[in-house]
C-alpha cells in the first residue's frame, strides 16, 4: 500500500512507484546478488499444513453455484507469493514470516451493541456456520487483483448468531495485536491493531462473506487465517485479516488505513475504475499470476448485488 510522506524517512523512489513495483525490484536485485554468490534463493515452506489444522475434515466445502466467475483462477502458489499482510512485513512476500501466527488457540470476541457479549473458539464458531466455497476477484487499491476459491460462510449468519442491537449501526472487526508474535506491529507509522468496518446493510449483503478456508484447505496463514473477511465490491483493504474482534457499534469506525492517510483511504472504499487514486488511475489491474491487465469494473464486477446499498448516501465519496 503506498502512503503518503507523513514518515520523512520513506524515500523518494517509494513514494513515485507503486509499492509492488518497488518491492519487486528490490528482491529481484536480492534474488541475483545471492544467486551471483552461488547461493540459492530458498524455495519456501508450504503455506500451511492442511493436516495439522483441526478444520481441516471440513474441507473442502461444496462449491456455491451463485458465485462464479468467468476468470481462471489465480494459481494457489502464485496468491501464497503475493500477499498484503503489514504485520509481518510491508513485502509481498510475507508467507515465511506469516508462519510465526499462531492460529490455535483462537478466539473471537463478539461484543459491543449486542443481546449479551460472547467469546468463542475459531473451531466452534466453524462448526456452527453454514461453510460453502465460492469463487471471489479480489481487487488491490493497488491496482492488482486475483480470483480466489474461498470457503466460509456469509457474513449475515455471524450477524445472526452475534444478536446485534437494532441501534447498532456498523459492524468493526479488529486482527490480534501481537507485536511479539508480528514484527510488523513493533512500527509505529502503523496505527495497529488493523481495525475495519461495515455498515448493517454492507454486513448483512449477500456478498459480504467470513472466509475460513482457500482453495479447498483451511485458510494458509499469509492469506489470514483463521478468521477473515472477503468483500469483494471494495477495495482488498476493506477484507481485515486474522480477526479476533467484532464489535457491532453506532459510531463508524476510524479505519486502520484512514488512520494512516485519511486523504486517500476512506471508510467505503467501493472498487470504481473511474475514480482515481490521488496518486494513480485505477481504471485497469495486473493480474497476479498472468502477464495480463485487464480493465477495472465498477463494484469490482458485482454491481448487481450492491449498488443499491449506496443509493442513498449523499455528500461522501463512496469510492475512497
Ligand atoms: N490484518 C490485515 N488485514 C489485511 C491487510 C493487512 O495488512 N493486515 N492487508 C489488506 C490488503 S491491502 C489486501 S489487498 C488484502 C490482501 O489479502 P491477500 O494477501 O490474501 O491477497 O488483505 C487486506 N487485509
Ligand atoms: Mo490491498
Amino acid at each position: 500500500m503506498l502512503i503518503r510522506n507523513r514518515d520523512t524517512s520513506f524515500i523518494a523512489e517509494r513514494e513515485a512507484t507503486p509499492e509492488h513495483v518497488f518491492l519487486n525490484r528490490r528482491a529481484f536485485v536480492a534474488g541475483g546478488a545471492a544467486l551471483a554468490g552461488g547461493l540459492m534463493v530458498a524455495g519456501g515452506r508450504p503455506a500451511f499444513a492442511a493436516d495439522t489444522d483441526p478444520s481441516a475434515s471440513l474441507y473442502p466445502a461444496k462449491s456455491n453455484p451463485a458465485y462464479t466467475i468467468d476468470r481462471p483462477v489465480t494459481l494457489e502458489s502464485a496468491n501464497t507469493n503475493y500477499n498484503n499482510f503489514y504485520e509481518f512485513g510491508e513485502s509481498k512476500h510475507i508467507s515465511e514470516s506469516a508462519q510465526a501466527l499462531k492460529i490455535r488457540p483462537w478466539s473471537v470476541q463478539i461484543g459491543g451493541m449486542v443481546d449479551k457479549p460472547k467469546e468463542v473458539a475459531i473451531d466452534d464458531l466453524i462448526k456452527a456456520m453454514p461453510l460453502e466455497e465460492r469463487l471471489y476477484r479480489h481487487r488491490c487499491v493497488e491496482a492488482w487483483s486475483m480470483t480466489v476459491p474461498w470457503t466460509g460462510f456469509p457474513v449475515k449468519a455471524l450477524v445472526d448468531f452475534a444478536k446485534p442491537l437494532g441501534s447498532a449501526k456498523y459492524m468493526q472487526v479488529e486482527t490480534f495485536l501481537d507485536p511479539k508474535m508480528a514484527p510488523g506491529q513493533k512500527s509505529f507509522v502503523y496505527p495497529w491493531p488493523y481495525v475495519e468496518g461495515l455498515t448493517m446493510a454492507e454486513a448483512n449483503n449477500d456478498l459480504a462473506f467470513m472466509v475460513t478456508g482457500a482453495y479447498g484447505k483451511p485458510l494458509p496463514k499469509a492469506m489470514g487465517a483463521p478468521l477473515r473477511l472477503a468483500l469483494p465490491w471494495k477495495y482488498g483493504f476493506k477484507s481485515a485479516k486474522s480477526i479476533t474482534k467484532i464489535t457491532f457499534t453506532d459510531k463508524r469506525p476510524t479505519t486502520f488505513w484512514q488512520g494512516l492517510a485519511d486523504n486517500e483511504y476512506g471508510f467505503w472504499a467501493n472498487v470504481n475504475p473511474d475514480v482515481p487514486h490521488p496518486r494513480w488511475s485505477q481504471a485497469t489491474e495486473e493480474v497476479i499470476g498472468t502477464s495480463e491487465r485487464r480493465p477495472t469494473l465498477i463494484y469490482n464486477g458485482y454491481a448487481d448485488k450492491v449498488a443499491s446499498l449506496y443509493t442513498d448516501i449523499k455528500g461522501e465519496n463512496i469510492f475512497m
